[in-house]
């Protein structure tokens, strides 16, 4: 249900503006007439329920932004299922119940399309949630991510709270984590492809069978996106977003190899997880409330390695 809010005048909390996506929503929030928020582990540690309510109350926001999340790439949800599921939990319930007790006019929560079933119809559209099993290596973050969801709508039943949920799809922009062993594909890709062309090596190695599909959205067309909905958007469902395009996986690393400028091989590692084998959203409901994404995918990746590199890689 379409609606008007007015983030003019308003404090906006950013929890997580340190991540890629929070970084990403502060900065697109610079352009509104705001007040942005944002708190350190010190100063809120979002896992202790007694920390938030405090900095809440002292600091009185009146629109939040769930940006803060346990995030990693295939393996790193693979191995740690316990602080996927846990932490996640944890963020989102101490957030959402401190936005309700000092009166949050407005909350935005943000998930990830790996809430969607394994074999889910492509694209996948909202009303896919919770029709079949999850993809096993991400379903401790999904579950959690699910509660998120769940939260918002059971608050805005019995409470009347103003709070809903967006889905990005797999996201990637400045700011990404480049670990080998944590980050997800692209900042992998880049990293080990500029690797490869420094040291003069003949090919890339990459995780699983390289047929998965996956859609990349840069990071500032979702936070453009959240701007968005936070003014625009008002009900229960969630929201997908996404670039509306999907590629193989082993397409993406050629391209990435492209942009950088490495010429040799790519080798595939099959001991490794390929994950669920597709996730393109249906992008039909934000296009229909009149949003549509921007960056377009060889741009993006050229612009973050641009920035890869001036950070002295
Ligand atoms: O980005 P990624 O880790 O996330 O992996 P998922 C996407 C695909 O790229 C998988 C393959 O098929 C990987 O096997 N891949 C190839 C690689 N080479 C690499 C590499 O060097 N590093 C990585 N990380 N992958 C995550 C979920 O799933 O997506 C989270 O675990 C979250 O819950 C996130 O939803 C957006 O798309 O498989």
């Amino acid at each position: 249900m379409p609606g008007t809010f007015d983030l003019a005048g308003k404090r906006v909390y950013v929890a997580g503006h340190r991540g890629m996506v929070g970084s990403a929503v502060v900065r697109r929030l610079a352009r509104e007439n705001c007040t942005v928020l944002t708190a350190t582990r010190a100063e809120a540690d979002l896992i202790d329920q007694a920390a938030v309510r405090a900095w809440f109350a002292r600091e009185k926001p009146d629109v939040v932004v769930i940006a803060a999340a346990k995030v990693g790439g295939i393996l790193a949800n693979d191995s740690f299922p316990a602080e996927f599921l846990y932490e996640n939990l944890m963020i989102e319930a101490n957030v959402i119940e401190a936005a309700r007790q000092h009166g949050v006019a407005k909350l935005l929560f943000l998930g990830s399309s790996c809430i969607y079933p394994k074999f889910a119809d492509q694209p996948i559209v909202e009303d896919a949630l919770l029709t079949g099993p999850l993809e096993p290596t991400n379903e401790w973050y999904a579950v959690a991510k699910i509660a998120g969801i769940k939260l918002c709508q059971a608050y805005r039943r019995q409470y009347g709270c103003d709070y809903i949920s967006a889905m990005p799809t797999n996201l990637y922009g400045p700011g990404d984590n480049f670990d080998l062993a944590s980050s997800h594909v692209m900042p992998a890709l880049i990293r080990k492809a500029h690797e490869a062309k420094l040291a003069g090596a003949g090919s890339i190695t990459i995780w699983g069978t390289g047929t998965p599909r996956r859609e990349f959205l840069h990071v500032d067309d979702l936070a453009d996106a959240c701007a968005f909905l936070l003014k625009t958007y008002s009900d229960e469902g969630h929201v997908n977003v996404g670039s509306g395009t999907d590629i193989p996986i082993r397409d993406l690393a050629q391209l990435v190899c492209e942009i950088v400028g490495f010429p040799g091989e790519i080798v595939c590692d099959t001991s490794k997880p390929d994950g669920t084998p597709r996730k393109l959203m249906s992008g039909s409901k934000i296009a229909g409330l009149g949003w549509q994404p921007k960056i377009e995918l060889h741009e993006g990746i050229g612009a973050v390695y641009e920035l890869y590199k001036q950070l002295g890689h």
